[in-house]
């Protein structure tokens, strides 16, 4: 990998299908990328639905990223990736086969229609906080850590799952 590198963490989910298969491809894909280093991921955690209640149970994981990439040629990738994995995109919140979302982009701060960084909705949800903590503790979010922040969010019925973090790899 050539150019600049930015820390990055990413949430991803599904609850359609195989999301553990659609998930570990999702990441194979990404580091396949010249541009992109997969750092770390988290285990898999079991998830209730948030927002929208009446829809099955979803996977989630956290994942840290390495690249040369801008935010937004990251977003394209990440969007480019799901189309490929066949993402249909229905009602939001809804049910999904795989979401990926960029958390974090180094220390940057992007608010436009299109890329938000860091994600708008991430310090109130657990399914993306529990995994985060996992691989980035300490990793600071508006002025406080993530672990900080885990505890001040609802964490009833997430189960982390005995995965361990190189489920995605084969
Ligand atoms: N977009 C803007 N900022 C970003 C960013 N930081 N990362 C834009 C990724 N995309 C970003 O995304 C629609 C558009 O958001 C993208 O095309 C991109 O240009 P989306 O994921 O369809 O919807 P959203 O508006 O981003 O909604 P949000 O808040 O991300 O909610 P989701 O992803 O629809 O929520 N419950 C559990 N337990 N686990 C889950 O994973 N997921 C959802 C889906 C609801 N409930 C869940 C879970
Ligand atoms: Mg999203």
């Amino acid at each position: 990998m050539s150019g600049r590198s930015n820390r990055v963490f990413l949430s991803l989910g599904g609850n359609l299908g195989d999301p553990r298969k659609s998930m570990a491809s999702a990441l194979r894909l990404l580091a396949d990328d010249a541009s992109v280093d997969v750092v770390a991921v988290s285990s898999l955690y079991r998830t209730p639905p948030w927002g929208k209640l009446d829809q099955p149970d979803f996977l989630n994981a956290a994942a840290e990223l390495s690249t040369s990439l801008s935010p937004h040629d990251l977003l394209d990738l990440c969007l480019g990736t799901e189309k490929k994995l066949k993402r249909v995109r229905e009602e939001r919140w809804g049910p999904r086969l795989i979401d990926i979302d960029i958390l974090v982009f180094g220390d940057r701060v992007i608010q436009e229609t299109g890329l938000e960084v860091p994600h708008p909705r991430m310090l109130e949800r657990a399914f993306v906080l529990a995994p985060l903590d996992e691989i980035a503790p300490n990793l600071s979010v508006d002025g406080k850590s993530v672990s900080e922040r885990l505890a001040t969010v609802d964490t009833a019925g997430i189960e982390r799952l005995p995965s361990g973090r190189d489920w995605w790899r084969s």
